[in-house]
């Protein structure tokens, strides 16, 4: 097994959280994503995702990489299991590729591709991990695309089937199903913005989609829970607090409008069963054409909403806001460091929508890592994580129900549309050799979790 890890001190780093501070039932863990670890993309009958599409497509990927390697982990489970278990972790969340188990997103299953999740979820039940499941992060089957992808409503019923099948082949064994990873990335970077897959640069199409991703969670939840499991159901956000740049009234209504089309139009309709009002107005003939009975379907109990948080944003009218100007940190993505945002944002969910139950799904770091002689220090990383650790700790002590702390990510990844060149791994990963190794952030993460 190639994992190196290094004795190093960590004492001299302070613990500034503890984990016997934490509900002794809360979920500690890591979470990845198949198209950026798995690889194999075209191995035992996978059809191809919207994202093997794109990285074909000249300029779009920063290193011009794509899936086809990546972590290799599609072969390389076992070593990935163990060094997940040797974490210390007791919750891992990871995805399903729909592509590998449907290469068309309709008709046909690929047994191939439903055993390689059965021997990876046999591996992590016997080492006792929960397992949390994400049908959808972002590799949508090409073949549904060639059809309209996330604008054409028919999408729903596909989704919805898929869902039904995975829960029924893994539902009792698995802690969680998350529907969705991120609507709002999948739909506005996707279909507004053209930054990534499918690549689309229209309003109209990325409210429609954004309206069918919404609509499709509902519309598999109910699916799945007709089956009768026990299995947490919900969906996962990409969500931050946004500040006006200034206290001039034009930034802070474009503050409030930025919240709407980022935060509330997803949290209005999924816990509350309406689209916001104001957001509606301002898109005007981009708003989604929305049928009878469809935010009903959209607002169904979940059992947990997952947030997945990296930094705060600022709202203008004028220049941009220039994030070095806080003097906080900032992250290789360009990302101020901003835990108490995470305080903020977890409080305010709870006191606006009262989610049953809020969970930390992603939160992490990328910069950059040197090894020196097979020490990666990323210093940074490990005060990112410690410190938002304890920002949720906060939200706790505020009376938010928090009930899980997922870091993003256990390895470094295919990050998009930057490549390989962003790593947000607490492992590390020479895409060379494949070998992993342990950055100090995990070995401070493992410390953190052995003290109980
Ligand atoms: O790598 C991504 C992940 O796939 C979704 N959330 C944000 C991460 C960092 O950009």
């Amino acid at each position: 097994m190639q994992c190196a890890v290094k004795p190093i001190t960590l004492n001299s780093i302070t613990m500034t959280v503890s984990r016997d501070l934490f509900p002794k039932d809360f979920k500690w863990g890591v979470a990845t994503s198949s198209f950026q670890i798995e690889g194999a993309h075209d191995a035992d009958g996978k059809g191809p995702s919207v994202w093997d599409t794109f990285c074909e497509i000249d300029g779009k990927i920063a290193d011009a990489s794509n899936g086809h390697v990546a972590c290799e982990h599609y072969t390389r489970w076992p070593e990935d299991v163990e060094l997940i278990s040797r974490l210390g972790v007791n919750a891992y969340r990871f995805s399903m590729s729909w592509p590998r188990v449907q290469p068309d997103g309709q008709g046909a299953w690929n047994e191939a591709g439903f055993a390689f999740y059965d021997q990876l979820i046999s591996a992590l039940e016997q080492r006792g991990i929960e397992l949390h499941l994400t049908l959808n992060h972002w590799d949508l089957p090409q073949a549904l695309q060639d059809q309209g992808g996330w604008v054409n409503r028919e999408v729903c019923g596909h989704f919805t089937r898929y869902a039904a099948e995975v829960a029924r082949r893994f539902g009792h064994r698995v802690h969680s199903i998350c529907t969705h990873n991120e609507p709002w990335v999948i739909a506005i970077l996707g279909y507004e913005q053209g930054i990534f897959a499918p690549g689309i640069k229209s309003r109209t199409q990325a409210m429609q989609a954004v309206h069918h991703l919404l609509l499709s969670h509902g519309m598999a939840l109910k699916a799945m829970r007709g089956l009768g499991l026990s299995t947490a159901m919900g969906i996962v956000l990409n969500l931050s607090p946004i500040y006006p740049a200034s206290d001039d009234p034009q930034d802070v209504a474009k503050a409030h409008l930025d919240d709407g089309l980022i935060l509330r139009f997803y949290m209005d309709a999924l816990f509350k069963g309406v689209y916001p009002q104001d957001v509606m107005a301002h898109l005007g003939s981009d708003a989604p054409k929305v049928q009878q009975g469809d935010l009903e379907t959209i607002a169904q109990a979940n059992d947990f909403l997952g947030v997945n948080y990296y930094t705060r944003n600022f709202s203008s009218c004028g220049n941009p806001w220039d994030v070095t100007s806080t003097g906080n940190t900032v992250t290789d993505m360009g990302w101020e460091v901003y835990p108490k945002g995470l305080t903020e944002l977890l409080c305010r969910l709870h006191t606006d929508y009262q989610p049953k139950c809020l969970w930390v799904t992603e939160n992490g770091a990328a910069f950059k890592d040197q090894m020196v002689t097979g020490v990666i220090d990323d210093a940074q990383r490990l005060a990112y994580i410690r410190d938002h650790i304890a920002a949720t700790h906060d939200a706790i002590q505020q009376g938010v129900p928090v009930g899980a702390y997922f870091a993003w990510s256990l390895m470094d990844n295919f990050e998009w549309a930057s490549g390989y060149a962003k790593r947000f791994g607490i492992i590390h990963v020479d895409f060379e050799t494949q070998k992993r190794t342990f950055k100090n952030s995990a070995l401070w993460y493992q410390k953190f979790l052995s003290e109980k």
